[in-house]
């Protein structure tokens, strides 16, 4: 019996990396005077390394030889990062980044059916309060019962550190509970707590190995947008929660 479902956030409930993240920890390399930039393709090599701390950390130490050495690097990326996070509020909260197709007709049937939501991210907390409020309306927080998400957690995705917390903090078994995900980091995160993982991919990573997925898709999919990967291989337009149960159950 299905009881729960956990969302991943970035790539999964909106495709927030390119147009969100990605030009908010620009803004504010220019705010910081550093002539770092994160073109499209170089982020999406970023992406292998999650969390916008640990990018950053990473970015620094393998090309810019100056500043890596600085005595308060730490300091620095701690600085960068709380500037990242007021950068990228401020874009949703002036252009609100839409969920991605499908996602919302998918929560509401799973409301209705009394499956418990959750979310499991790396990204920082505000950034989820700033894209559901914008998205969802400002009810829709209440909508999960947990949102695990950030440093909340000792190691980030691709370990399963933010599963296992999820699901303690709801009392559930990894069995009864259907995890979403976008990237490889993701998959081996929600697998590694032993869920059963649904992946729709994006732009950044549709040439991920997902290996251990039960279903692997290009969206979640509407009536009107449907979801190729569906139409092509169930001869449905998109996925329901009734569809969820027979695959996974
Ligand atoms: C998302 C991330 C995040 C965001 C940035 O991974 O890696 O780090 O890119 O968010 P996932 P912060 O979708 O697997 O959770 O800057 O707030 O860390
Ligand atoms: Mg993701």
């Amino acid at each position: 019996m299905i009881k729960a479902f956990i969302f991943d956030v970035d790539g999964t409930l909106a495709d927030t990396e390119r147009h969100g993240h990605r030009v908010a920890f620009n803004q504010a390399f220019e705010q910081f005077g550093l002539d770092w930039h994160w073109s499209e393709e170089t982020y999406g090599e970023l992406l292998a390394v999650t969390g916008g701390k640990e990018r950053m950390l990473h970015y620094v130490q393998s090309h810019d030889k100056a500043e890596r050495q600085r005595a308060d690097l730490q300091d620095l990326i701690k600085q960068l990062h709380a500037q990242k996070t007021r950068n990228y509020v401020e874009l949703l909260n002036h252009n609100a980044i839409p969920l991605r197709p499908g996602i919302q007709r998918l929560l509401d049937e799973a409301r209705a059916q009394e499956i418990r939501l959750a979310i499991a991210t790396t990204t920082t907390p505000d950034n989820v309060s700033a894209l559901l409020e914008n998205a969802l309306g400002a009810d829709s927080l209440d909508w999960f019962e947990v949102i695990g998400a950030g440093d909340i957690v000792p190691h980030k995705k691709p370990a399963a550190d933010i599963y296992f917390y999820v699901l303690q903090e709801m009392g559930l078994d990894a069995a009864d509970c259907v995890a979403f995900e976008d990237s490889r980091n993701g998959i081996l995160a929600s697998l590694g707590a032993d869920l059963s993982t649904i992946i729709t991919y994006n732009g950044y990573t549709e040439q991920d190995d997902f290996s251990g997925a039960s279903l692997v898709l290009d969206q979640m999919g509407e009536a009107d947008n449907p979801s190729l990967v569906l139409r092509q291989s169930y001869q449905q337009d998109y996925l329901t929660v009734d569809m969820i149960r027979q695959m996974v159950q």
